[in-house]
């Protein structure tokens, strides 16, 4: 395989990430990074410059997947950014050991987290969840090693139901499950100790990004005086906030809100299907990563300190 042609498994990678059969932010940027290391181990050419750009070549096929979670332009980042040599062996050998040790510190943080926010969970309490997130379940999964008894309320997440992914795992983890529609969650509220959600993106502003109804979720359960964490590793930090970029909300197809049939007969209407929004930071209590938890609107000065102010995009052709 030369320059720039994508080895089949990018392909593949890059078609279920869109697909969302690879799907939350954390599973996507492994997929990513390990891609790149597929990539480059199918490179056969002796050319650095081709095998540079062949690399680049799949990072963009990867980054055009999906465009909301940040942790995919970040594995890709990380992965880039140590490409390193001046013969093609080196170069291979460096983009496989990022991708290595990119998968294995997304494994470590999860850990690191997942006892931090377990940390703000109490024996006998009852959490609420939204969507599918493996670093939410970290914290609750933690939890229950820790020996507390954690019961859930598992909102189903229309309209792809990952809240099912979620219900599933938690009963394998031992923790009683009540799965709920997503418009019965206000109502469960009152018997919730605590809301924990993942994220997408985390901007510079500490809004969070995650899936769409974290927003309504949040402000429900201030209103009701309810605890909500964002579980989130710091690969989920969206550097170009930081120079006033806002992020980029999905927009997915309308047959996962409504089927053609009933479409029809209703007549003339538009349907939209945002899969992400964004929560203010006044409406989170905090921020769990793997370097402890944070206010917020201090979420900043941990952007600023692991990405800098500048966001670079190593995928483009020089
Ligand atoms: C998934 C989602 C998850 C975050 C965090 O959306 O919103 O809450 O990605 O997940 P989708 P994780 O199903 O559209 O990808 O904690 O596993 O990174």
């Amino acid at each position: 395989m030369y320059d720039d042609q994508l080895a089949p498994a990018v392909e593949e990678t890059a078609a279920a990430i869109a697909s969302m059969e690879i799907r939350g932010a954390a599973t996507i940027a492994a997929g990513a990074a390990e891609a790149l290391a597929t990539q480059a181990r199918e490179t056969e050419t002796d050319d650095p410059a081709a095998f540079r750009s062949s690399i680049r070549a799949a990072a963009r096929a990867l980054r055009e997947t999906r465009p909301t979670a940040v942790s995919l332009p970040n594995a890709l980042r990380y992965v880039l950014q140590r490409m390193e040599g001046r013969d093609v062996e080196r170069l291979r050998r460096t983009v496989v050991d990022a991708s290595e040790e990119f998968v294995r510190q997304l494994d470590r943080a999860q850990e690191d987290l997942g006892q931090v926010g377990a940390n703000r969970l109490a024996d006998g309490d009852v959490v609420m969840t939204h969507c599918h997130s493996t670093d939410a379940l970290a914290c609750i999964e933690a939890a229950v090693e820790d020996g507390k008894e954690i019961e859930a309320i598992v909102k189903e997440t229309r309209p792809r139901n990952q809240g099912h992914i979620t219900a599933e795992q938690l009963r394998e983890a031992g923790v009683p499950v009540t799965l709920i529609v997503d418009s019965a969650a206000r109502r469960y509220l009152d018997a919730v100790d605590h809301v924990v959600v993942g994220a997408d993106s985390i901007a510079a502003d500490g809004g969070v990004i995650n899936k769409i109804g974290t927003s309504g979720l949040a402000v429900n359960a201030r209103e009701r005086g309810v605890p909500i964490m964002t579980a989130a590793q710091t690969i989920k930090l969206h550097p170009e906030t930081l120079t006033g970029h806002t992020v980029e909300i999905e927009m997915r197809d309308e047959t996962e809100v409504i089927d053609a049939e009933p479409r029809e007969s209703i007549g003339e209407i538009a349907v939209e299907n945002p899969a992400f929004d964004v929560t203010p930071p006044r409406y989170m209590d905090a921020i769990v990563t793997e370097h402890g938890q944070f206010p917020p609107e201090s979420i900043v000065t941990l952007m600023r300190e692991l990405f800098g102010e500048v966001a670079e995009e190593p995928w483009a052709e020089p």
